[in-house]
């Protein structure tokens, strides 16, 4: 895909091939279009490169580049690349890249560097910053330099090998200035071959889980971010035990939520407590078992339990586990199915009314939320009942996702399931420009808050430029919702959380962005129905105090020690 409107060469004279053109073909050997950044004088030939033969989007700020790489690569299975300028350009990508790290996203973030021969001199060169590669080595799992002309391929496919290996996480790469330029797409030394070092599963350990399944007469699955590429299996799975499916934010969609027996993710919300109480065995497949999830690790679960990880350290780390599985789930889940139906009748299989009653339990926390969310529950029926099967949903850090966004907005795909799990605010926007331009067969919706869309106000000015078929949805409360609902509960007092907020509506037209400012969900309605036809960018402000009926007040579970605790 070229982009000649956008080509920097003159008619006469094709532009030399660079280091750029070497990032273009490892990009293109991998399916990889496009790459999200911000030009400087550090990375030009590479933008150059992108920009002439793939796609370039020039985002506002480096963190929001990251972002977008990690919306493109959760939204498309691929990986997501973004170009950063030295020093302070790498360091405003870090703050993503740990979002990148947390969540085990395939970012491949690349970044300038002063010319070689300056490098660790100290000098003050412009941009230098000293220790960028320790920088490097802290929010990624791989991070090089590139440090001769012949060598950007090979340290780029080391990254990649690198990012695309499991556990997924990413990679930086820093690659000084002069060897951009320098470095010719024909003389490079080879890749040097990366075995596969994903663990395999021992077969004593898969009979030992079969023995354990067969006997569970009540079990539950918890599926997390390692869950989400196993796909038919996984269903068949819970199908044949009868178990319910938890989820963890990171895992929805990992079985489509429709399905009766998905539970979700509502792990830790009191509606469940007596299911899990009840259960006799729990199977855990590439979780975490985030604080956020199990009540800062005080949910009680059932025991026995069989844990899937690739990485044996997560095996017991927070939860102890009677029988580890150390392996890629999307081969360990099938060779257990294969197992279990070798075994044949024999399985005594679930109670009889276990999964009736999982299902019970679904529908019956998914309507007690219903009733506590005021008006958002006509808004959360809109966006379901109106966003064609398979739109994709990021969400940004605000009330709307952390109630429902997050548990009640059906996902039947991972890849639709877009959320910045380390929790960091100011993500989503970009996150979902970067899915959209990936993913340009269906829509994608942005839920984002006035105060975290304000972290990056500017990338309204990309979804504008770019125009993929995006819709953002802000929710208006005037500031910081959930800290103000946390200081209230707790002290009655509010401090940092009321902000001067934008009129969006001056400021999409600013922008040329159709706008639509909507107070109850008639007009959400209709708005959301031309953001869905227009098939490009749609602003869409909700104005949270003017919904009826009012939501309850959403108070996170965070811990406040209690002062009189003091000994
Ligand atoms: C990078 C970062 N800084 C600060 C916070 C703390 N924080 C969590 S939610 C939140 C408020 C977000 O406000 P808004 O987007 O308007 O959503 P609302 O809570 O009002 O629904 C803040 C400041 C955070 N999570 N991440
Ligand atoms: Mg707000």
């Amino acid at each position: 895909m070229t982009n000649p409107a956008r080509s920097g060469g003159t008619a006469s004279a094709p532009a030399a091939r660079t280091g750029g053109d070497v990032l273009v073909d490892v990009m293109r050997a991998h399916g990889v279009d496009v790459a999200f950044g911000v030009v400087s004088i550090h990375n030009l030939p590479l933008v150059e490169a992108v920009d002439r033969e793939l796609r370039f989007v020039p985002v506002r700020h480096e963190a929001a580049a990251v972002n977008a790489a990690d919306g493109y690569a959760r939204a498309t299975g691929k990986f997501g690349v973004a170009l950063t300028s030295t020093g302070t350009g790498a360091g405003n990508a870090a703050g993503s890249m740990l979002e990148a790290l947390s969540a085990g996203s395939r970012v491949l973030h690349i970044t300038g560097q002063i010319d070689s021969e300056f490098l660790g001199s100290g000098r003050g060169v412009i941009h230098e910053v000293p220790r960028q590669l320790q920088m490097l080595q802290a929010i990624s799992r791989f991070a090089a330099t590139v440090e001769g002309v012949d060598r950007a391929r090979a340290v780029l496919e080391a990254a990649i090998a690198d990012l695309s290996a499991l556990p997924h996480a990413p990679a930086s790469v820093e690659w000084p200035i002069d060897l951009q330029y320098l470095a010719d797409p024909d003389d490079q030394v080879a890749a040097a071959p990366v075995g596969d070092t994903t663990p395999v599963v021992a077969a004593a350990d898969i009979e030992a889980a079969v023995a354990l399944l067969r006997r569970a007469r009540r079990p539950l699955v918890w599926a997390g971010g390692g869950a989400r590429g196993i796909g038919a299996p996984l269903r068949e799975l819970i199908e044949q035990t009868g178990a319910g499916l938890l989820t963890s934010n990171a895992g929805r969609g990992s079985v489509p939520e429709s399905h009766p027996l998905v539970l979700g993710n509502f792990a830790s919300n009191p509606g469940l407590d007596a299911l899990i109480a009840d259960a006799d065995l729990l199977l855990s497949i590439g979780t975490h078992f985030r604080s956020n999830e199990t009540r800062s690790y005080h949910l009680s679960l059932p025991t026995p339990q069989i844990a899937v990880d690739v990485d044996p350290a997560a095996i017991g780390r927070v939860y102890s586990a009677e029988v580890g599985l150390v392996g890629d789930a999307a081969v360990v889940v099938p060779r257990l199915l294969e197992a279990l139906t070798a075994a044949g009748t024999e399985a005594r299989g679930p109670e009889d009314g276990w999964a009736d009653r999982v299902t019970e339990v679904r529908d019956g926390v998914r309507r007690t939320m219903r009733a506590d969310i005021g008006a958002y529950d006509d808004i959360s029926a809109a966006i379901e009942e109106m966003l064609p099967a398979g739109s994709i949903i990021a969400r940004d850090v605000t009330i709307p996702s952390s109630s429902w966004g997050n548990r009640l907005l059906p996902i039947d795909d991972p890849r639709a399931n877009i959320f910045p799990l380390g929790g960091g605010i100011g993500q989503g926007l970009a996150m979902g420009i970067g899915a959209a331009v990936g993913r340009p067969d269906v829509p994608t919706l942005v839920i984002a808050g006035d105060g975290g869309l304000a972290v990056h106000l500017g990338e309204m000015a990309t979804l504008a430029g770019e125009a993929p078929w995006c819709v953002l949805v802000i929710f208006n409360d005037g500031g910081y919702g959930v800290l103000r609902n946390l200081q209230e509960a707790h002290s009655g007092e509010r401090h940092g959380v009321d902000l001067f907020t934008p009129d969006f509506g001056a400021l999409a037209a600013s922008l040329s962005l159709p706008f639509a400012l909507t107070r109850d969900t008639t007009e959400f309605r209709s708005a959301l129905r031309k953001a869905v036809d227009l098939r490009a960018p749609m602003v869409i402000e909700v104005d949270v105090t003017a919904l009826d009926p009012a939501p309850k007040p959403f108070v996170p579970p965070v811990h406040v020690p209690d002062p009189s605790s003091r000994s």
